[in-house]
């Protein structure tokens, strides 16, 4: 190109950004409660929504462990309100809760996910928190032996938790795991063993070999079909299961589409799947004929003004969107001392 050509192109670039930011292409997020997050809450991560429309948020703290993770709910006023500190692991002395989930018998299942206190594998848990007219009453391990527990959903008796990590060599293989909750209310907890495990009810490779993150939200729609994310390949997969959680049949829903990466996942009641990209600091919208939207993105950032800063849940709640930025050191990111969650008006 000559010294015009580069000029008219820079013209028409400008203008087409200027488009997209004219019509409205990107939200911007706000810092949710108005304010950044205290230390005792460093690094939010999973969300469910109640039936009490409250949104109940595992708060893992990877940023400063010394503050023990917690199961927070946002109230319909927004405000911040504890519910249950988790139970620590015996070796590592951390909880670590991804995501969580009511299932239909109103316990709330949570992940927790030692590999960020741990490199050995195998230590992480599925806590069960029992729960009466919204308080909780007991914390219990019902199963072990995942190495990286992370999106949980539940559908019908059964609980699904994506393995991020199956351990199983190159290439990097992840999957899902099913179990009943007669399964996980036994007076000993499950021990699960990886591929070849009875309740592992797939798995599956992800090529991309400078982000081997596999398996992460997982959720339901209302036809019941399964959605499962596969991180580094910004993939997203769907699952028709039985009711005994047999797969009859799977596909690439959706992939790529300015996304880099598909971390946590939601589904609204309007069926769109609502995603937290962590590595492109973005929230991206899937309508349910798979088309993908990217929402909201912005640059590396501490996140003080309510900036995106590596995103790991968002979901929705009428009209808003809660984003929790784990801000956890990986990819380009670097945890900072600044705690948010952002929120995305609709
Ligand atoms: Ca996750
Ligand atoms: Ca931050
Ligand atoms: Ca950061």
């Amino acid at each position: 190109m000559n010294r015009r050509q580069i000029i008219v192109s820079s013209f028409v670039l400008g203008i087409a950004v200027l488009l997209m930011g004219c019509s409205g292409g990107l939200k911007t997020p706000t810092l949710a409660f108005g304010k950044p997050l205290p230390d005792k809450y460093n690094s939010p991560d999973g969300m469910t929504l109640g039936k009490d429309n409250c949104i109940y948020l595992s708060m893992n703290n990877v940023n400063d462990f010394t503050h023990p993770a917690k199961v927070l709910c946002i109230t319909e006023d927004d405000q911040l309100e504890e519910i249950v500190q988790l139970p620590a692991h015996p070796e590592t002395g951390v909880a670590s809760p991804l995501g969580l989930v009511f299932a239909s018998d109103g316990n709330l299942y949570v992940s927790d996910n030692q590999s960020f206190a741990s490199e050995k594998p195998g230590l992480s848990r599925i806590i069960k928190v029992t729960m009466n007219n919204g308080k909780a009453t007991g914390c219990k391990v019902v199963a072990l032996g995942f190495n990286m527990a992370n999106g949980i959903t539940t559908k019908g008796d059964r609980i699904y938790i994506a393995e991020t990590n199956l351990n199983a060599g190159k290439p990097h293989k992840s999957g899902v795991y099913s179990f009943t909750l007669a399964e996980l209310n036994s007076e000993s907890p499950i021990v699960v063993k990886g591929l070849g495990d009875s309740h592992l009810i797939t798995s599956f490779v992800t090529k991309n070999e400078d982000h081997p993150v596999g398996a992460n939200g997982v959720a339901f729609n209302s036809k019941g079909e399964l959605f499962v994310c596969n991180f580094g390949d910004a993939q997203v997969l769907k699952f028709i299961v039985d009711d005994n959680a047999k797969v009859q049949s799977q596909e690439i829903f959706a992939q790529g589409g300015g996304m880099m990466s598909v971390d946590g996942m939601q589904i609204d009641k309007e069926d769109n799947l609502w995603i937290a990209d962590f590595l492109g600091n973005a929230v991206v919208k899937i309508s349910p004929t798979g088309e993908v939207m990217i929402v909201s993105k912005n640059g590396q950032t501490d996140g003080a003004n309510g900036e995106l800063d590596a995103p790991s849940e968002c979901i929705r709640r009428g009209d808003r969107v809660y984003v929790s930025n784990i801000d956890l050191t990986y990819g380009d990111n670097k945890a900072d001392k600044v705690h948010t969650m952002s929120l995305i008006e609709l």
